[in-house]
């Protein structure tokens, strides 16, 4: 006996222009190459892949340090439009792309739970906080921004119009590698910020939980995003910020069966795939795996592996 079915959009994002280096825009042919669309059929839901999204480019400029805005925003603009008119129809799962794209995918669960008047609550599971804003980051590289926009933080004026998430409601899980700035911003704001050394601490399963109760007693949606450098290098290599001391491919799975289990989910990210730096398509393969868990594909559901 499966999970209740599902009609489940897919919808490639191939942006790689908020990333520092190239190959992100390659992500969703991998993903898709890998057998996203047929690993979450199986569960027994209904698959409708809406193909990649087409950015339409308006002349844009943000002041302080924010490189490619123009290449960003259009595909965020034309992503929150798709993701939209998707979740009225059921859940999204936006194929990636560098993490820029959450800009979009983020505001369109923001509309969607708006407009049917419930809260919005955000999953962040990566290495990263991606909390700059064009005035605090380094790089310039718009993949560390997308959280500062959507929580309300200034300095995006222009790029896209959605409804603004309280920070309370930012779960930032897995964190290793957050930017001295970002940690005065996350904590200023009341962002929920759990570092690799809560999860060694109490185990994932406890701070998932914990998140999760949260969501329940708020009666609210549930955003995934699920970028690839949340998982130990070694065992996700195609991504190009990786940072060791990630979460195994166990905690990860235990993530998204609970993510599973709460019947939360409104919409899910698989970002920073970069097929280019990838090994025979081990990432890819995992992400499409982590996410078939997070739709309930059961534990006892895998092949075993011929010698
Ligand atoms: N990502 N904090 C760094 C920056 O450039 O702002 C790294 C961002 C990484 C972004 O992994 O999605
Ligand atoms: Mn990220
Ligand atoms: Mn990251
Ligand atoms: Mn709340």
């Amino acid at each position: 006996r499966g999970p209740a079915p599902r009609t489940i959009s897919l919808i490639g994002a191939p942006l790689e222009e908020g990333a520092g280096g190239q190959g992100c825009s390659m992500g969703p042919k991998a993903l898709r190459i890998a057998g996203i669309a047929e690993a979450l059929a199986a569960i027994g839901h209904t698959v409708n892949d809406l193909g990649d999204v087409t950015a339409q480019y308006n002349a844009l400029t943000l002041s302080g340090r924010a490189h490619n805005v123009v290449e960003v925003t259009g595909l965020a603009r034309a992503l929150a439009d798709a993701g939209e008119a998707a979740l009225q129809k059921g859940t999204a799962v936006y194929l990636g792309g560098d993490h820029a794209l959450s800009f979009g995918s983020v505001a369109a669960a923001l509309r969607h739970a708006e407009r049917i008047g419930k809260p919005l609550h955000v999953l962040w599971l990566d290495a990263h906080a991606d909390f700059n804003t064009p005035q605090t980051s380094e790089s310039g590289n718009m993949h560390g921004m997308p959280a500062a926009f959507f929580c309300g933080e200034p300095g995006f004026d222009g790029m896209l119009d959605c409804p603004k998430l309280p920070a309370r409601h930012f779960h930032l899980v897995g964190a290793r590698s957050i930017d001295p700035a970002e940690v005065d911003l996350l904590e200023a704001r009341g962002a929920d910020v759990n570092d690799m050394a809560e999860i060694d601490e109490f185990g994932i399963g406890a701070v998932l939980r914990r998140i999760l109760s949260e969501v329940e007693a708020d009666d609210a949606l549930l955003h995934v995003s699920l970028d690839v450098d949340f998982i130990e290098p070694d065992l996700a290599p195609g991504v190009g910020t990786t940072v060791p001391g990630g979460a195994t491919v166990r905690e990860a799975h235990l993530v998204m069966e609970l993510i599973n289990r709460s019947n939360r989910l409104l919409s899910l990210d698989l970002v920073e795939l970069n097929p280019f730096l990838d090994d025979r398509g081990k990432s890819a393969r995992l992400m499409v795996e982590l996410a078939a868990s997070g739709f309930g594909k059961r534990i006892f559901d895998r092949p075993t592996q011929p010698a």
